[in-house]
């Protein structure tokens, strides 16, 4: 096992990865070590679309300054083609499966809605409105269930929609509606532009790398303004929007006196009764009954992002801790949805005593139990969930070890809770944000997102970058995994303004009350990012559109096609969006530097890349200065001068 530090920067998964090695049980960590990407498939230089190849088609190079004949597939398909190819089809199944999840949901707020799922109910009326006004569904005197009934049938619809365009793309400012129908870029349907993009991927079809790659942005606005922002939407209503609440994250929220149930995946439909159902009186006696004291409910991934942001369920780690959960030895069951849950899970659970219970129709794993999780029946499947759990407490092997690691956060940032916390309740408003970005204490906005890679440092390209943009003044945004590393690493509690950020920005998190790195939530989640920047151009005096914004995203340690549609949906919402580890698309310079530089001119935002983060923060910190500029506003930042004399005149105002 070569440099701990090298894996992780995390101590709780230096710990566990040294158990794991000493129960001899294999982890992604070693197989990372073990194997090497492919090169070819890395730059996006593989096409296997058809049987003639693969064919491996890289970039051809200039020799002695002269440009070579392009290297082809069987197919003729040059480098450009499969670079923009690969790339579209990581978009069309990255929007996939936001949008199946939608549609998921979608399918249980029917349910709910016709009162056939007793256990969930329209818990927030004024977002039920305000999603029925955008969908163009009809308020006037009818009842919150009739309404509901047709917001449930309208979502479902907007997969299905063949012409047209999408209504919610109605939330975004009007330039940049403006800008996707002349690009020809606005969807018409969740699933037509999944659907659509496969066939141009396909082997023959569409050739033309810049048409490929605006399809493909075509395909992500689906994701973005639509897939996933239902997905919110109709979890809020559901579920409840998010408000500040304090929770706890890291593998030490594990109990050892307790029996440990892991919720991993990304549906928080499961999780929400469970929260409910291990309170029964009848699971906690039977839990107890066993010697345990008790049940610990705790999450992981984004399935525990749901759960902690609605109910400050504990959080026992992110993307690359799911397996080192099982190796403490004391997760009794670690119950799986859809999404980012490793196969290796049953080989580790294996070597100890965890039950994996996989719960989705659509994902099932060799080895694990299955236990179909059916919106009709969730107290019933809760509870055969939870007694699988509570029964297997006793199989604990002795091994167990939990690390102490946990640190306090305060998440739950929904778009509605940053306007009431900026404004107050009655003048709820981002125009206090507006203000404090146009007089330069807050210099601008990032949104930060995204997974864990194991092919870099867990943890330490975000929490990088992040340290270094709210040094500098830049508030920033979370959703996802690097939510999670902004948590264990103290970033989301509130006395990180004054330890962690510059003057301007901690003195407007200290007089609001807020931590410089604002917890919104799951990947799912990202629309919310999108909904606060349209939030932030409607305050005012911060331009028209999102492009013109002081703002910027990354997800430094992006690994799943997921990541790759949410970047593609920033982007052409008029987004710098930066990504790290390893750039998809690097055997077409062409390609490459269409995205990285073209799209500025094309939708008003771009790509970049940055395998440092420190980089990364300079290029974002740069474009936001840019945009500064733009703007007029860059001397109102000259001009803050943070003296103590300034601090004080700042935390009186
Ligand atoms: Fe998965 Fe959402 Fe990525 Fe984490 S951040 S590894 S997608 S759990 Ni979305």
């Amino acid at each position: 096992m070569t440099d701990l530090g090298k894996k992780s920067i995390d101590p709780a998964t230096i710990k566990m990865i040294e158990k794991a090695c000493a129960d001899g049980c294999e982890t992604i960590f070693d197989r990372a070590e073990a194997m090497k990407p492919c090169p070819i498939g890395a730059e996006g230089s593989c096409c296997k679309h058809c049987a003639m190849g693969p064919c491996r088609v890289p970039a051809t190079k200039k020799k002695d300054g002269v440009p070579q004949k392009k290297r082809m597939g069987l197919c003729g398909a040059t480098a450009e083609t499969i670079a923009a190819r690969n790339f579209a089809r990581m978009v069309a199944a990255g929007t996939a499966a936001h949008s199946d999840h939608a549609r998921g949901i979608a399918e249980a707020f029917l349910a709910t809605a016709k009162g056939e799922v007793p256990e969930f109910k329209i818990k927030d009326e004024q977002k039920l409105y305000q999603l029925a006004i955008d969908l163009d569904v009809e308020i006037g005197d009818r009842t919150v269930q009739e309404i509901a009934i047709s917001v449930g049938q309208k979502c479902l619809e907007e997969f299905g929609r063949q012409h047209g365009e999408v209504p919610l793309l109605k939330r975004a400012p009007a330039k940049r509606q403006e800008i996707w129908r002349k690009l020809g870029i606005a969807p018409r349907g969740i699933d037509r532009e999944v659907v659509e993009l496969m066939h141009r991927t396909h082997m023959g079809v569409d050739q033309d790398y810049q048409s490929l790659l605006l399809s493909a942005a075509r395909c992500a606005l689906a994701d973005g303004w639509v897939g996933s922002m239902i997905s919110s939407e109709l979890q809020d209503i559901m579920f409840g929007n998010p408000m500040p609440v304090l929770g706890k994250i890291n593998l030490g929220v594990l109990k050892k006196d307790e029996i440990n149930v892991v919720v991993h995946g990304h549906e928080p439909l499961l999780p929400e009764v469970l929260v409910a159902v291990v309170k029964d009186p009848d699971i906690q006696k039977a839990a107890l009954a066993t010697g345990a004291k008790g049940i610990n409910l705790v999450g992981m991934c984004c399935s525990a992002n749901e759960i902690l942001m609605r109910h400050g369920i504990p959080v026992a780690g992110n993307f690359l801790q799911q397996e080192l959960a099982i190796v403490t030895g004391a997760v009794d069951a670690m119950v799986v949805d859809v999404q980012c849950e490793m196969q290796s899970l049953a080989q580790v659970a294996k070597c100890y005593h965890t039950k994996l219970i996989t719960t989705s129709a659509k994902a099932k794993i060799e080895g694990a139990m299955h236990i179909e999780f059916d919106e009709h029946h969730a107290t019933a499947v809760a509870r055969k969930v939870l007694m699988e759990a509570i029964s297997n407490f006793k199989n604990r092997k002795p091994n167990v070890q939990i690390p102490d690691d946990v640190t306090d956060q305060v998440v739950g940032f929904s778009v509605e809770t940053i306007n009431y916390l900026l404004g107050g309740l009655f003048r709820a408003s981002y125009k206090p944000l507006n203000d404090n970005i146009i007089n330069g204490r807050i210099r601008g906005i990032a949104g930060v997102v995204g997974c864990n890679n194991a092919r870099v440092t867990h943890d330490d390209p975000n929490l990088t970058l992040i340290k270094e943009l709210i040094k500098n003044d830049v508030i920033v945004l979370v959703t996802g995994c690097a939510a999670m590393t902004c948590g264990k690493a103290g970033l989301l509690r509130p006395e990180a303004a004054r330890e962690f950020a510059g003057e301007g920005l901690a003195s407007v998190c200290e007089a609001v009350g807020i931590p410089p790195v604002l917890h919104m939530g799951a990947c799912v989640d990202n629309s919310r990012i999108l909904m606060a920047a349209t939030e932030v151009v409607k305050a005012g005096g911060l331009g028209d559109d999102i492009s013109d914004l002081p703002a910027a995203g990354a997800a430094l340690e992006w690994m799943s096609e997921k990541a790759l549609a949410i970047g593609h949906y920033f982007v052409a919402s008029g987004v710098y969006t930066v990504f790290g580890t390893t750039w998809p698309t690097t055997g077409s310079e062409e390609v490459t530097k269409h995205l990285f530089e073209d799209y500025e001119n094309i939708v008003k935002g771009k790509w970049g890349f940055f395998a440092d983060p420190l980089e990364a923060a300079k290029s974002m910190i740069e474009h936001i200065d840019k945009k500064r500029k733009a703007l007029g506003i860059d001397k109102a930042r000259d001009r803050v001068l943070f003296d103590m004399a300034k601090r004080r005149e700042i935390d009186e105002a």
